[in-house]
């Protein structure tokens, strides 16, 4: 009964997942320079207008916005056109100009993409109150 014991032991220790770090699933995305880092999609009052969400360039070096886009419910696909480059920790309010509601609010997902088509963020909210700003 002890082997026994001792064998199922064995198997379970064996069996254990690495209780250290795993590497990053994907450690491309660290060197893509923007981030949503605000939204408010339902803002006092009117909404059209005033909505807005601030990009930053959190990359260590000035960093062109021009290809970057992004999708939403509301909004399909809007890419940044900027071409001046955002210096470091810079940031870009977007979308205060806009004549049409572009951010929903009872359910929406704003997606980032790189200008190569890869996905560095996703922003999700629900039933979003007003005044009530997203930081992810
Ligand atoms: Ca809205």
């Amino acid at each position: 009964m002890k082997y026994v014991l001792f064998f199922l032991l064995c198997c379970f220790l064996t069996a254990c997942p690495n209780p250290s770090p795993g590497p990053d699933p994907n450690p491309n995305i660290k060197t893509y320079a923007f981030r949503f880092t605000e939204v408010l999609p339902n803002p006092d009052g009117r909404d059209i207008g005033n909505e807005y969400a601030i990009i930053r360039n959190i990359s260590n070096d000035s960093a062109a916005l021009a290809g970057w886009y992004y999708t939403g419910k509301e909004i399909t696909h809007f890419t940044f056109d900027n071409t001046a480059k955002i210096p470091a920790g810079g940031e870009l309010k977007h979308g205060t100009g806009r004549t049409n509601e572009w951010l929903n609010n009872t359910l929406d997902t704003l997606r980032l993409y790189a200008p190569d088509n890869v996905l560095v963020q996703t922003i999700t909210w629900a039933n979003v109150g007003d005044g009530k700003v997203i930081i992810p």
